[in-house]
C-alpha cells in the first residue's frame, strides 16, 4: 500500500474564460454581501468554502452507482447547497474516493452542472481528488481487541489505517472555476504518524511504557492523516497561487481512555499548523514524493476542512483546533449563522451547557453528547483580505430547510457549507 497516490485533477477540454467571470454570486441567504467593487476594479472576490456532504456510501461502488443519473436525493440536496453557495473553490468531504476522477466527474456533471430545485447551475473547470487511507487495511490489530478485523466490518474498519469498511470511503474532493496548480500539489497521505516529533502518541494504559497503544511494527506503518492532507494551489487572478490546505482529521471519539482517535484529530490539525509555519517547525514534514518542509512566508493560503474540533466543547484533546485558530498567520473570520442559533434552541439538552457561542456551530450532532458544534473551517492566512463569511444555514422559515437542512435524520447531511469571499485583487506583497 506505498504507491503514490494517483493525481488527477483534469482540466475541461473548452477553455473557460474564468477572469472574466463578475463577483460570486450572493445566494446564501445569510450572507452579507462582498458589495460591488468600484468602478474601476476588475472583479477580485473569490469565495472559498467547505462542505460535508454525506456522499459517502456503505459499500464500494454505490456512490458511482447513485452518481450515474439524475434523481438521487441525497446528492441532488447537496449539489443544490452548493449551487446556492456558488463557491469558486470549494472542498466537498466525505466524498467516497472513486480511482480515476469517475465520482468526482460524475456528480459535476450529472448534478453539478445541472440546475437542483430552481438553483442555478454551477460549472468547475477543475477538480482534483487522490487516494485516502480511510478503509486501507493495517494488517495489524490497531483497537487493540486482540484481532484484526476483516476488511468490510466496523472492526475492521478500525484497524485500517483510517476508519472505512472499504479504501476511500469518507475521502474528498476539491472543485475549482479557477485553474489548479496540478504540478504543485503536494499530497501527505503516506506522512507517518511517529515522524511528527512530540506527536501525542496514546499510551495503553496496562503497560508500564509510555505511548505503547500502538506497537513499534505498527508505527512503522501508522500514517498520520486518517484520509489525507492536500496542499492543492489555486491560481486566483492577480496574484501567486493561494495554497487551499484540505484535509478531514478523523473524529476525536470511538476510542477508549487511551484516546487514541482524539489524539490523533489533535495532530491531524497540528500538522498543517506546523505546515504555515514553515521553517524549523514544517522540517520535519515530507510528502509523497520526498519533498520537506512546509510553506514559505511568502506564500498565502486558505485552510479548509471538517476538523472534527470545536474551540469551546465536545471531545476535542487539549483544545486541538486552537493550534489553528490561534496560530499567528492564520485569520479567524467567525462565520455565522441564524440557523444555527434555531437549531441549539430546539435541540436543547447539551446544548444549553455549551460554552462555544451557538450562532458559530456548523454541525447538528446527537443532543445527549456532543451536541452542536463548530468543526468546519474556512481558515484564510493573515494578509488575505476577508470580504464576507458566512455558515449556510438557514432557519426553518426559510423555503429550502426542508429540503436542504431538516431536522434528524437528515435530507442531506449534519454538517453545514462555510463560505468565506476574499479579495485577492491586490498585488501580491503589497
Ligand atoms: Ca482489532
Ligand atoms: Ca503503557
Ligand atoms: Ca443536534
Ligand atoms: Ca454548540
Amino acid at each position: 500500500m506505498r504507491s503514490r497516490p494517483t493525481r488527477l485533477a483534469l482540466a475541461a477540454v473548452a477553455a473557460l474564460t474564468v477572469a472574466g467571470l463578475g463577483a460570486p454570486a450572493l445566494t446564501s441567504p445569510a450572507a452579507a454581501g462582498p458589495g460591488s467593487a468600484g468602478k474601476h476594479a476588475k472583479p477580485t472576490v473569490v469565495r472559498f468554502a467547505t462542505f460535508n456532504a454525506s456522499l459517502n456510501r456503505a459499500t464500494e461502488g454505490r456512490l458511482v452507482a447513485d452518481l450515474s443519473q439524475p434523481g438521487d436525493a441525497q446528492a441532488s440536496g447537496a449539489a443544490e447547497t452548493i449551487q446556492r453557495a456558488d463557491a469558486d473553490v470549494i472542498l466537498v468531504n466525505e466524498f467516497d474516493y472513486v480511482p480515476d476522477g469517475e465520482a468526482a466527474e460524475l456528480f459535476r456533471d450529472n448534478y453539478l452542472a445541472v440546475g437542483q430545485n430552481g438553483a442555478a447551475p454551477v460549472d468547475y473547470p477543475y477538480y482534483y481528488v487522490a487516494p485516502s487511507n480511510t478503509g486501507v487495511p493495517s494488517g495489524f490489530d490497531l483497537n487493540n481487541n486482540g484481532t484484526v478485523g476483516a476488511p468490510g466490518t466496523q472492526a475492521g474498519g478500525d484497524d485500517s489505517l483510517g476508519f472505512g469498511l472499504f479504501p476511500g470511503q469518507y475521502g474528498m474532493v476539491v472543485y475549482s472555476k479557477y485553474p489548479i496548480a496540478v504540478d504543485d500539489v503536494r499530497t501527505f497521505q503516506e506522512f507517518l504518524w511517529k515522524d511528527m516529533p512530540g506527536a501525542v502518541l496514546p499510551d495503553d494504559a496496562g503497560t508500564p511504557a509510555p505511548a505503547d497503544w500502538y506497537s513499534p511494527e505498527e508505527l512503522e506503518v501508522f500514517r498520520l492523516s486518517s484520509k489525507s492532507h492536500w496542499d492543492v494551489p489555486i491560481k486566483v487572478p492577480g496574484r501567486k497561487p493561494v495554497h487551499f490546505l484540505v484535509s478531514h482529521p478523523t473524529p476525536p471519539s470511538f476510542d477508549g481512555t487511551e484516546d487514541r482517535n482524539g489524539r490523533r484529530n489533535h495532530d491531524e490539525i497540528r500538522f498543517w499548523a506546523d505546515y504555515v509555519s514553515g521553517g524549523r517547525a514544517a522540517s520535519y514534514i515530507y510528502d509523497d514524493e520526498g519533498g520537506t518542509g512546509g510553506l514559505g512566508r511568502g506564500q498565502d493560503f486558505v485552510i479548509a476542512g471538517d476538523q472534527n474540533a470545536d474551540p469551546f466543547d465536545g471531545d476535542s484533546y487539549d483544545d486541538a483546533i486552537l493550534q489553528m485558530l490561534d496560530h499567528p498567520r492564520v485569520q479567524d473570520p467567525h462565520p455565522t449563522s441564524a440557523g444555527a442559533v434555531e437549531a441549539t434552541q430546539r435541540d436543547g439538552r447539551i446544548n444549553l451547557t455549551h460554552q462555544g457561542p451557538a450562532e458559530e456551530d456548523t454541525a447538528d450532532f446527537a443532543d445527549g453528547a456532543p451536541g452542536n458544534l463548530r468543526v468546519d473551517y474556512v481558515l484564510p492566512s493573515e494578509r488575505l483580505q476577508v470580504r464576507g463569511t458566512g455558515v449556510f444555514w438557514p432557519t426553518s422559515s426559510d423555503p429550502l430547510f426542508n429540503r436542504l437542512i431538516g431536522v434528524y435524520p437528515f435530507p442531506v447531511t449534519d454538517h453545514r457549507l462555510v463560505w468565506l469571499d476574499l479579495d485577492t485583487g491586490r498585488p501580491h506583497g503589497r
